[in-house]
């Protein structure tokens, strides 16, 4: 399958990518998904101006058998210097997506600024969505903030940028982020972060799973799926299409990944499985959805996005 697709500059030679936290907090782990088979492309972690080391520990938890995970991370990492220090002194086999976060607007601005002046020429992603940090909503919920950001961040950001969506649960805000992102000149929107604030408790002990925020953390895994895919096809149906789409979430197999392209996909990122399995993960979901291209006779990645069938 010629599995070729273009996002802004970036040509991709696979679907891949890994999701923003997961495999890419240091340059080694970057470069296991560099050198991972059918990876099309590597993201780094959410980058803050100053490195951090994140919330307590334990901070994360994962079901490998049911395929979910929590995490209530909090955005521990290295810092934009450390990141941008990788894109531009390694010499990088894939295309890379640069993910900048701020804890306050002057922070993110600051940090695109720093990007807009450097010579990183990959794709960035903003991410809107973190839901791990005490005292700071997840942005993209506040439209009218959302809308001042990315009216600060256009009058000057002029690099290919896309933004990491929150999950929506409503028609009603599927309308409103959709109508605020067709306003400006985005390259891509990723979508979905974790399903913020859920919460597991150990049968065992009677305990939550992970010590931040009292238990609550971002949800990732099979638990995800459905609102991932409602998600993805909400976004394809109002976006204007030249804003391209990197679907995350729920992604444990081959027909996970069609289902995605179903629903309008450009390219798909594994966070939780990746993690549970990983960087092998690529390849098996590539020879996964191979086999289900095979089965029902499918030559070009034309035939699947966005065919997503409805019942008349
Ligand atoms: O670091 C985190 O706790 C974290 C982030 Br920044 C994010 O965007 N999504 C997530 O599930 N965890």
């Amino acid at each position: 399958m010629d599995y070729t697709t273009k996002i802004a500059n970036q040509v991709f030679h696979h679907l891949f990518i890994n999701a923003a936290g997961v495999y890419c907090q240091t340059f080694e782990e970057l470069e296991q998904i560099q050198n991972a088979p059918c990876a099309g492309a590597v993201i780094t972690k959410s980058a803050t101006a100053k490195e951090r080391s994140g919330n307590s520990e334990p901070r994360y938890f994962e079901n490998s058998v049911e395929h979910n995970t929590i995490n209530s991370m909090g955005l521990p990492n290295l810092g934009i210097d450390y990141y941008l220090n990788y894109v531009l002194k390694h010499s990088l086999k894939l295309p890379t997506l640069f993910s900048i976060v701020g804890l306050c607007q002057k922070e993110i601005i600051d940090n695109l600024k720093k990007l807009q002046a450097s010579d990183f020429s990959g794709l960035t992603e903003l991410n809107l969505s973190y839901p791990n940090v005490s005292g700071k909503p997840q942005i993209a919920y506040d439209f009218a903030a959302t809308r001042e950001i990315l009216d600060n961040v256009f009058a000057f950001y002029s690099k290919p940028l896309g933004v990491k969506l929150p999950p929506y649960f409503d028609i009603a805000h599927f309308d409103q982020i959709a109508a605020i992102l067709n306003d400006y000149p985005l390259a891509y929107v990723n979508a979905i972060n974790s399903v913020g604030n859920g919460l597991v408790i150990d049968p065992e002990t009677d305990t939550v799973m992970i010590k931040p925020k009292d238990g609550f953390g971002g949800l990732g895994g099979k638990q995800i799926k459905a609102t991932a895919l409602a998600n993805v096809r909400a976004l394809r149906q109002r976006l204007h299409p030249q804003i391209k789409i990197i679907a995350t979430g729920g992604v444990t197999n081959g027909r996970n990944v069609y289902d995605h392209l179903l629903c309008g996909a450009d390219l798909v990122s594994v966070g939780s499985q990746l993690g549970i399995e990983g960087p092998t993960v690529f390849a098996r979901l590539e020879k996964e959805l191979e086999e289900i291209f095979a089965d029902k006779g499918i030559t070009d990645l034309r035939q699947v996005r966005g065919k997503l069938k409805l019942i008349a």
